[in-house]
């Protein structure tokens, strides 16, 4: 057996990593041989069993701790523990070392006396054979005492390493808890404590519900969340219905499209007339505005809220003055809350009018945060989509499409700030700033839950 400890230097700046320790066969930690390589530079631990110890058995140790390169956090006192434990290993090893170079010594020249045989080119060099000493029964006692003491070292060896393993796992963890913070990750792992958070919340209501029935009013267990709940209780007919997607934040009104491809459509935003300016600050787009019979933007509060109680389905249809109608639909359609800054998931797309919210590479609204002209969080650095295009959307930097422009009854020219869908018939011929620019007559913008069957 040879075992080679190369270096452990202790810096404000640990090299720590996964310890795989093997516990092998206990007689195997009797084998002989023990060898010393050169430190390797920048001192990573290296503690290794390698070869045969003379009789062919294996080496039980197999130990290495390849360098990682760690920030001391708050858990300095963790790591001081575990750097002591380490060095009380490094000592251990030490005297572990002295004993099997003894034990060397003893084997290579049984080997020697016994067979004849080359030593094995991959032992280290010896000129040890100073002692002059000759094998005998004495020097055979005394070798496997020297076994019974390695076994017994080993032993303890092999426990503290597994302690320090733990605790490095530990430490591990911990540091990559705190990596994935730095990792500019805190809205999803804040989003996640939300959801959490939630899914908590309405499991107590669900318990409390069939625990405590005078908490809970029947109203309340079949208020319905969204438009689709009304599909099997009412009349299918459009109109302005009441929904509670989270009875924590109240109940609303929403248009409900009842009768369009199987209805149970929440109506998010409608365009009709121009009657209602989109031009809006933040506050406005947060709580709504317009009318749910004419024009409107729903809210984007009341649309995180429909969003997050159930997956949802986004449906666009546009038409335009030439009175050519078209439709998009996502598959997965989720508003984030405003501390998200209303952040927008689209994806999934299918239809005929294109899909203009992925463009592309350039022109992306999946995953943007809402931006008004109040307020700007847009990817464009040097200015305000929101302010240039007078209205709240999901800007990029800043868009291939826009359902909240500017209402045109005609074409325009000058600041494309009208309604737009980067996808529509013919847009390529609009490219030229020179030209006119096409507007549209009706958007509609309707969510449905995913799992919804007519
Ligand atoms: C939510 O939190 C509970 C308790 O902290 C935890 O057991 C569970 O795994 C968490 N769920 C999610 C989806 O994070
Ligand atoms: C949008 O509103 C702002 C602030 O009220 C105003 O200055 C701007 O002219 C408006 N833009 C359009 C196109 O109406
Ligand atoms: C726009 O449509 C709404 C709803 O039909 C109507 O009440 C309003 O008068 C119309 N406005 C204009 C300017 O046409
Ligand atoms: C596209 O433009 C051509 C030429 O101007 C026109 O004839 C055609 O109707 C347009 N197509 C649509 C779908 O608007
Ligand atoms: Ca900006």
């Amino acid at each position: 057996m040879r075992l080679a400890l190369m270096c452990a230097c202790w810096t404000l700046l640990l090299s720590v990593a996964r310890v795989a320790t093997e516990t092998g066969d206990e007689k195997a930690a009797g084998e002989k041989a023990a060898g010393e390589k050169a430190a390797a530079p920048g001192c990573p631990i290296r503690f290794k069993s390698a070869g045969q110890c003379g009789d062919g058995e294996e080496c039980p140790y197999q130990v290495t701790l390849p360098p990682l390169t760690i920030q001391l956090p708050k858990q300095f006192k963790m790591l001081e523990k575990t750097m002591k434990e380490l060095q009380s290993l490094k000592e251990t090893v030490n005297k572990l070392k002295s004993s099997c170079q003894e034990c060397r010594k003893q084997a290579d020249r049984d080997i020697q006396q016994d067979s004849g045989e080359a030593v094995p080119l991959d032992q280290p060099a010896r000129g040890d054979n100073d002692e002059g000493g000759k094998p005998g029964d004495r020097a055979k006692d005394q070798q496997s005492l020297n076994i019974q003491e390695m076994q017994v070292k080993m032993n303890r060896m092999s426990s503290s390493l597994k302690n320090a393993r733990n605790q490095i796992n530990t430490l591990q963890g911990r540091l990559e808890g705190l990596n994935l913070i730095n990792m500019d990750n805190v809205n999803s792992i804040v989003e996640t404590k939300v959801a959490n958070i939630t899914t908590v919340i309405n499991n107590l209501n669900s318990k409390c519900s069939s625990a405590c029935p005078v908490v809970t009013s029947p109203q309340f267990l079949i208020a319905p969340r969204d438009c689709s709940d009304y599909n099997m209780m009412v009349e299918k007919k459009n109109g302005v219905y009441s929904v509670t997607p989270d009875p924590r934040s109240g109940t609303f009104k929403v248009y409900c499209d009842m009768e369009s491809y199987g209805g149970g459509w929440t109506v998010v935003q409608r365009r009709i007339n121009g009657s209602v300016s989109f031009n809006r600050t933040w506050a406005e787009y947060k709580k709504g505005f317009g009318n749910l019979l004419g024009e409107f933007w729903l809210g984007n509060d009341q649309i995180h809220q429909l969003t997050k109680a159930k997956d949802m389905v986004l449906r666009i249809e546009l038409e335009d003055f030439r009175g050519v109608r078209e439709y998009a639909k996502y598959d997965r359609f989720y508003v984030s809350n405003e501390f998200l800054r209303y952040r927008l998931t689209v994806s999934g797309y299918s239809g005929t009018a294109g899909d203009a919210l992925h463009f592309n590479k350039h022109y992306d609204h999946d995953q943007k945060f809402f931006t008004t002209p109040d307020k700007d969080n847009d990817m464009y650095p040097s200015g305000n989509c929101g302010a240039y295009y007078s209205s709240g959307w999901w800007f990029d930097a800043c868009m291939s499409a826009n359902l909240n422009g500017k209402y045109y009854k005609e074409k325009y020219k000058g600041v494309r700030n009208g309604i737009f869908w980067g996808t529509w018939h013919n847009m390529t011929q609009e490219y030229y700033p020179t030209n006119f620019r096409n507007p549209f007559k009706t958007v509609k913008m309707m969510i449905r839950p995913k799992n919804y069957a007519p």
